[in-house]
Formats: structure tokens, sequence, C-alpha cells
């Protein structure tokens, strides 16, 4: 099979980074139809981000659709694409579980805050964020930011939610993009400043020795939170 990416590159990237980015690796005209899903639901759904006013000290609001939870065929398809398949292993081994599926819409207004999607404790067990953009992110609409290489520093420092740290990087995704991404690499997303909502879709998996859920407790500077039981764990 022919892969869209250099494998060795990719794992390397992964290993000493801990983030790939991968422009076009999606041809944005076959995105079409997922485009048009998430705008039909989003027509029809809430659209307030979770508020749980312990979680609100984070500044994390994007409101999240799980269609794979749901069996749609569209993004079940997505998700098990060869090439995103392929793209996977040469990051992180032939095995992987499924975690969440998100397709986040994020309004005007609103971002997320400098976060680890998992503890920071153990540095050898990580989920990986897979995202798809399906549209161009306009920069002034949310960039992605994250620090390359530190999922190796441990838990991320106290400090602003949005200020800027040594070493970050911005990106504005182009329709297509993928970018695959350790969790524990410090990131955020600035705020959306236009109108038109910001889509983005996390397809979640994690090597074989991290159990489906260790993604519900994650760490922002100001503290860790518990997405089960909605509860801020410590603060700093
Ligand atoms: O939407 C994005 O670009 C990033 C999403 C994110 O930070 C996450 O799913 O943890």
């Amino acid at each position: 099979m022919r892969v869209p990416f250099d494998v060795a590159a990719v794992r390397r990237d992964f290993m000493e980074l801990g983030a790939v980015i991968l422009p076009g690796f999606f041809d944005a005209r076959r995105l079409k139809p997922i485009v048009a899903a998430v705008d039909e639901h989003w027509k029809q759904s809430d659209k307030s981000p979770l508020r749980h006013s312990d979680f609100d000290r984070f500044e994390t609001y994007p409101t999240a659709w799980g269609p794979v939870a749901e069996a749609n065929p569209l993004f079940l398809t997505l998700r098990d694409d060869p090439d995103l398949v392929a793209l996977t292993r040469a990051a992180i081994g032939s095995d992987f579980t499924h975690g969440v599926d998100l397709v986040m819409y994020t309004g005007k207004g609103k971002g997320q805050a400098w976060h680890q999607d998992c503890p920071p404790d153990d540095l050898s067990k990580f989920t990986v964020n897979r995202l798809i953009y399906v549209r161009d992110v306009d920069p002034a609409q949310g960039a992605l930011v994250y620090v390359p290489g530190s999922h190796k520093f441990g838990r991320i420092p106290p400090g602003g939610n949005q200020d800027p740290m040594p070493g970050e990087v911005h990106l504005s995704p182009r329709a297509g993009t993928v970018a695959i991404m350790n969790s524990l690499c410090y990131h955020r997303v600035t705020a959306n400043q236009l109108n038109e909502p910001r889509v983005s879709i996390n397809f979640r998996v994690q090597p074989p020795n991290v159990a489906q859920d260790y993604d519900k407790v994650a760490a922002f500077r100001g503290g860790t939170y518990d997405f089960r039981t909605e509860k801020v764990l410590d603060q700093r």
C-alpha cells in the first residue's frame, strides 16, 4: 500500500517532538460530506459548551459531539481510513485501542486553555490526539498552539490559561490537515475571534497499556480536573 507520509520521519517526530503535523493528509474535497454532516448536526444541536462552575476556571469551551459512538457510518469510515490507521501505527506502533471521538465546535470568544489530556505523572502512559481539520482554520478563529518536545517535561507548569510559553508553535491548519499529538504535549487553542465557528475532529487512541478512560483526567496550568466526577483534583 502506498502511504502518503514517511513512516520513519513520523515515528521520529512523534517520539522527539510529541507531534506530527501533516497538511493535505486528506483531500479536502473528500471531507465535504463530513463538513455537511457537521454543519447539519450543529444546526440542530445545543451548542453550549460544557459548563460546570469548577471547570470554568480552565477557560476551555468546545462543545463536543461523538458520531462514532452513535455508529455514524460516515465518521466510522473516516476514523478507520487505512492511511490514518497506517499513520497511527507509524507513530505509536501497531497495537492501539480507540478512545473517544470528539467533533468539536468552538464559538466566538471561546478557546481552550493550555492543557495535557491525561494524567502527567507517568510519561510512559499517554493518550493520542488524532486531530483532523475539515475546514480551513483562520488564525483569528483559533490557532492550535503547542510546545514541541513538552511531552517529555512532565506536568504543565502553573501559569495563565493562554499565556505564551517558551518554544510554542502556532498552527492554523487548512482543510485536510491531520495532527497526531501525544496528549502530554502542552497545547492550547486561542480564542475564536470570528463569527464562524471553529471545527476540529479528534479521534483519540491509546497504546494497549493505557486504559480507555485515561483521558478523563486532564492537567491544566491551574490544576487537574476529573471529567467523570466533574471535580477539580488539585489547584495551583
Ligand atoms: O481543536 C484543536 O485544534 C485541539 C483540540 C484539543 O486541544 C484537544 O482535543 O485536546
